[in-house]
């Protein structure tokens, strides 16, 4: 079975640590057990970085390896064309997952290129919402094997 990879781009690695009034107290370790225990026996990578290459190289490797991606870009889904490219050239299911309501915050986070791309968008569940986006891209991934 091919693993669904959970990428998640800068400053994610500080989560539970500071603003928690966004962003919760959950950490990003956290997060990780959270999305293994919602995939089930499934095999799953589950990546962080702050690069904005080293987040496309994880693309790139989901294009070969993975069935689905879930991925929290963090501030490159405003800015990032060359994230969205390599989006557009795995085939399988993407979920864009926010742990806040982009839309509810300032001008500046409400257009997400990675939108353009991914099947899914889920923001404004908080981190245990990871979960809900793990089964959504499972059920995607599953709608597709029967056709
Ligand atoms: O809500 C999300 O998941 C975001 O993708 C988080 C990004 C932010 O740029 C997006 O607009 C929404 C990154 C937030 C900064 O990272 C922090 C992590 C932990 C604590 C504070 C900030």
């Amino acid at each position: 079975m091919k693993p669904l990879y959970v990428l998640n781009g800068p400053n994610l690695n500080r989560l539970g640590k500071r603003e928690p009034h966004i962003y919760g107290t959950t950490t990003l370790a956290e997060v990780e057990a959270i999305c293994r225990r919602q995939a089930g026996d499934r095999p799953l990578v589950f990546r962080q970085t702050n690069s904005e290459e080293a987040l496309i190289d994880l693309v790139h490797e989901a294009i070969d390896e993975a069935a689905g991606i879930l991925i929290n870009p963090a501030a490159f889904t405003f800015t990032s064309l060359a994230l969205l490219d390599a989006l557009k050239m795995f085939e399988g299911p993407v979920v864009e997952f926010h742990i806040s309501n982009i839309h509810k915050r300032e001008p500046i986070y409400h257009r997400s290129y990675v939108s353009m791309r991914a099947d899914a968008v889920l923001a404004g569940l908080g981190s245990q919402g990871y979960a809900m986006g793990i089964t959504a891209l499972i059920e995607l991934i599953e709608k597709r094997q029967q056709v």
